[in-house]
């Protein structure tokens, strides 16, 4: 009988049932077979060397009211990180231009804020709109919405939503206690039902277990449909946080946790997120290799420091990878 994961036809279509215990079977695959089953799962839903590049931007940094353990921007703990306004648009709009000019199809706004406030709303919403008429795509990520909010930000240009799960629902506890794990399905479905792509994933090397990670797979890939974008984020680990001191996670673990993401949800796009700065070169290929098909470039994530752009089109030329280009205006 032919295995599961050499049966490509069935494989290469999304499905919204999967259980940990066959999540936790492919995770747990010989190596080899996994990698195989990823990158071929990959190549027939993906261009095989190809990759995406996003930019990201704090457009609001620090003095967050959430206790996310993992995060700089809290203002439960002290990392020394200086808390800033929400910038004006046309420092916003510069960034992208110089973005856009250096190679990234996506630009990420991002604010330390626990959910979007109707004062912010028009302010956000120029900065989509400015952003989309550059030509580039538009992506935010701004904490919780509330009703009618999504609709905003897409009459105003929004193609992305990014917020995360983060990790397994009975590992949230552990790293949150601010918000719940439904508040952010909440969210996520606000995004969806406005008609905006959902960006969604999750953070490992927090200390997490196996399970955890499965677990966090295992949730995202039961999202009907799947989230367009996956972010798998490596812990930037800051000290002075909660999670400031633990252990990175395993490069080969790292690299099976893409893999499961590729072969759970053959379709979307996986990001290797943050994390990278602390990656060698031939770990990052190992991911290419595994399915993920898109990063974040720029010398800066929001608030954490990530290779040099030209670090990353080196590798890209190293391994014959050319970034994704958006469609001819
Ligand atoms: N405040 C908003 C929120 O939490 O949804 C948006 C910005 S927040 C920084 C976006 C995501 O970045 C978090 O959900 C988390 O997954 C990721 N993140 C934050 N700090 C990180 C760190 N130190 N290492 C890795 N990922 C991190
Ligand atoms: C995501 O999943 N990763 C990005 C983006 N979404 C917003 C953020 C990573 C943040 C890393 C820590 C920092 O630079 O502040
Ligand atoms: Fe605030 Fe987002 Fe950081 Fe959590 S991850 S503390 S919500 S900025």
């Amino acid at each position: 009988m032919t295995h599961f994961l050499d049966d490509l036809d069935t494989l290469t279509t999304p499905r919204t049932d999967w259980t940990r215990a066959t999540a936790g079977e492919i995770y747990r695959a010989p190596f080899n077979d996994l990698i195989f089953a990823a990158q071929s799962v990959h190549r027939r839903c993906h261009k095989a060397n190809e990759v995406q590049t996003s930019q990201l931007l704090s457009i609001k940094t620090g003095g967050c009211a959430e206790d996310c353990g993992y995060c700089n921007q809290s203002a439960h703990f002290d990392t020394g990180l200086k808390a800033s306004k929400l910038m004006p648009l046309d420092d916003v709009l510069e960034a992208a231009e110089k973005a856009k000019a250096g190679g990234a199809t996506r630009f990420c706004m991002g604010a330390a804020w626990r959910d979007l406030k109707t004062r912010d709303e028009d302010a956000i919403c120029d900065m989509i709109s400015g952003v989309k008429a550059m030509g580039m795509e538009t992506c935010v990520t701004l904490g919780m919405l509330s009703d009618g909010q999504a609709e905003k930000l897409r009459e105003a240009g929004l193609d992305y939503y990014n917020h995360n799960l983060d990790t397994a629902p009975e590992d949230y506890g552990r790293v949150i206690s601010t918000r719940t794990y439904q508040d952010r399905i909440d969210t996520l479905d606000r995004v969806r039902g406005a008609g905006i792509h959902v960006c969604t994933g999750g953070i490992v090397g927090m200390g997490e277990d196996e399970a955890a990670r499965i677990g966090l797979l295992t949730e995202l890939a039961s999202m009907d449909p799947h989230p367009e974008s996956v972010p798998i984020n490596h812990l930037v680990a800051v000290p002075g946080t909660p999670l400031g001191d633990s252990k990175p996670l395993d490069g080969i673990d790292f690299v099976r946790t893409i893999a499961t993401a590729r072969i759970l949800m053959p379709k979307s796009m996986v990001r290797l997120s943050a994390g990278r700065e602390g990656m060698s070169k031939e770990l990052q290929a190992l991911c290419f290799l595994a399915g993920a098909n898109s990063i974040f470039v720029g010398e800066e994530l929001l608030t954490t420091p990530n290779p040099e752009k030209h670090e990353d089109f080196d590798l890209f030329k190293t391994l014959g990878i050319e970034p994704m280009q958006l469609p001819a205006e």
